[in-house]
């Protein structure tokens, strides 16, 4: 769906439905009854969402409520912006990656709740003029209900388009989104396919889920699906990528998965093919001043639950089998098996249909940003925050885990709707460092809403990454090693538009929503002048990428070439 005349209006209405399995599905489906269109604005168009709530209380979400609810913030007047009682049929919208306000009717999930019987609830904002063009995406974020709504299908891609006026390399090219969704086992009872190596041990982690084999093969913790083609375990029978021979796009990759890792590579004959990186969590790579035309060539993309990937592909020859496939990431022992698996194949012939977008062949460079280079800010604080994880019964291995985001020096506590409280202040206008560890024996991908950020350090070391993410991995902890793993981000707290209070967490949605996650209170600027924030630096000498790019998410989730 694309904006007319500066403005997008789209009515949307979240279902549910039990499957013949028994499985709980989630969709969205808009007024021609299409599901989870893909929107479509440009920078400083208008976007009039409305949502209507129809669900059911059904399903493992029923299940789980008994206990679970709570209030929202303590404002108690009821309405759907304040004061609910959440329960399994509640929804709401975040905006994952844009940089709107975090208030009500715009892009907040602390207070708003919609729940059936409501009338049409209205999201109204613009895409800042200043919004990188790439892919975002929109998904519920209730607490607590986040993981059953997001792994019952519920998202939707959400592009702000220019791309191709931030990076000439992809001037002219068709483009195509995919979405890629994880859902519950459709065949869990079903032996791996014969043609997989035997995996001598198959164990189940504290959620449930088929656990990490560290081989690559065996159970996945959850099937895959590519715009809506589930591409289930044991045989993974892909879906189909028609394409020119030769031709090159630009493929548009969401991980909207609710809990699986992927690590994507394009094969030819078996052989892995060059993807050129132009656009991570929504930004063009060269945000930062670097060549029109960047382009970074990778083999691989590992790409976290939330993150997105933009990449340039050649479509294979004719007669040559392609392959878009995701290799296994290695999420620790405590983690879930994400094993290698096929997606899709990619077929060539001479008449396959064009997709539906092309991008404009000749197009006006986007003007330079407004603020300077993020890398060359000084930063007002350096703050410590760590992922932990704890059974609720430390003498039952069989209780439930408890998962936490703590600030150094507070307890470890799991995220409360109802305290309002907030874990940590900012001033709007400055820039932070913020230390991320992780003191659990499995991978988390640490999000933040409203604002993007910098990697700098990777396990105590400085990377090169001149490049903004919203969605980062953090590897786990051996539990040998003297340090906990970490990384070490700036985090841009520049603009005007975040100040408000919103939250952090891990994009394991079921680890957010089992208390992964804190909140953050943006006051705004301040009268006095910040000396460290103005400092306006120049970025004019692009740093040179050494290494992979990606070399987090790289290292973190990917063993074995
Ligand atoms: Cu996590």
């Amino acid at each position: 769906m694309r904006s007319r005349n500066g403005v997008l209006k789209v009515d949307l209405t979240i279902h549910n439905f039990t499957e013949a399995d028994g499985s709980t599905r989630y969709c969205y489906i808009d007024e021609k009854g299409d599901e989870s269109p893909n929107l479509r604005l440009k920078p400083g168009d208008l976007l009039i969402l409305h949502l209507k709530d129809d669900l059911k209380n059904i399903g493992p979400a029923a299940a789980q409520s008994n206990g679970m609810l709570a209030h929202m913030r303590p404002e108690k007047d009821g309405s759907p912006c304040g004061g609910r009682v959440m329960t399994p049929t509640s929804t709401n919208l975040h905006f994952h990656g844009l940089t709107v306000p975090p208030v009500c009717h715009q892009d907040d999930v602390l207070k708003t709740l919609i729940d059936p019987g409501d009338p049409p609830f209205e999201y109204r904002f613009r895409i800042p003029e200043n919004e990188p063009p790439g892919l975002y995406w929109y998904h519920p974020h209730v607490h607590g209900f986040t993981k059953v709504q997001v792994l019952g299908g519920a998202s939707g891609a959400l592009i702000v388009e220019g791309i191709e006026r931030a990076d000439k390399a992809v001037a002219g090219l068709p483009e195509r989104v995919l979405v890629i969704r994880d859902r519950d086992l459709m065949n869990p009872n079903a032996p791996p396919s014969k043609s997989e190596p035997v995996v001598p041990r198959m164990l189940f982690d504290r959620d449930g889920d088929a656990a990490n084999t560290g081989t690559g093969f065996g159970k996945p913790a959850k099937d895959l699906s590519i715009n809506f083609v589930p591409v289930p375990y044991p045989d993974y029978p892909p879906a189909t990528i028609q394409m020119k021979p030769g031709e090159r796009q630009l493929w548009r990759v969401l991980n909207a998965s609710a809990i699986t890792y992927l690590n994507l590579e394009v094969l030819f004959n078996n052989a892995p093919q060059p993807l050129g990186l132009v656009a991570l969590d929504g930004v063009p790579l060269n945000e930062n001043g670097m060549p029109s035309d960047f382009v970074d060539w990778q083999t691989h993309l590992g790409v976290p639950p939330g993150a997105r990937v933009e990449f340039i592909v050649q479509g294979p020859p004719l007669g040559v089998p392609g392959l878009f496939v995701t290799r296994t990431v290695d999420t620790g022992p405590g983690g879930e098996n994400d094993p290698n698996r096929a997606l899709a194949v990619i077929t060539a012939s001479a008449s396959a249909p064009e997709p539906r977008s092309t991008l404009a062949a000749s197009a006006k460079p986007l003007p330079p940003p407004r603020l300077p280079w993020l890398g060359s800010v000084t930063p007002v604080i350096t703050r410590r925050l760590y992922f932990s994880e704890k059974l609720e019964d430390p003498n039952n291995p069989n209780s439930a885990t408890e998962f936490y985001i703590t600030v150094e020096g507070q307890t470890p506590k799991k995220f409360d709707p109802e305290s309002g409280v907030p874990n940590i202040i900012a001033k709007q206008g400055t820039v932070e460092d913020w230390i991320i560890e992780n003191r659990s024996n499995e991978l988390h991908a640490f999000h933040i809403h409203q604002l993007h950020f910098m990697l700098l350090d990777y396990m105590g070391r400085p990377v090169n990454e001149p490049f903004l993410r919203d969605t980062v991995n953090v590897p786990y902890y051996d539990g040998k090693a003297l340090v906990y793993p970490s990384v070490r981000l700036r985090m841009d707290f520049r603009d005007p538009n975040i100040v408000g209070d919103f939250v952090y967490h891990c994009h394991l949605l079921e680890h957010e929503d089992n208390g992964m996650m804190g909140m953050i209170r943006v006051l705004p600027a301040g009268p006095e002048p910040d000396n460290a924030s103005k400092r306006r630096t120049s970025a004019k000498s692009p740093p040179r990428l050494a290494g992979p790019l990606c070399g987090a998410a790289v290292r973190s989730t990917y063993h074995g070439n």
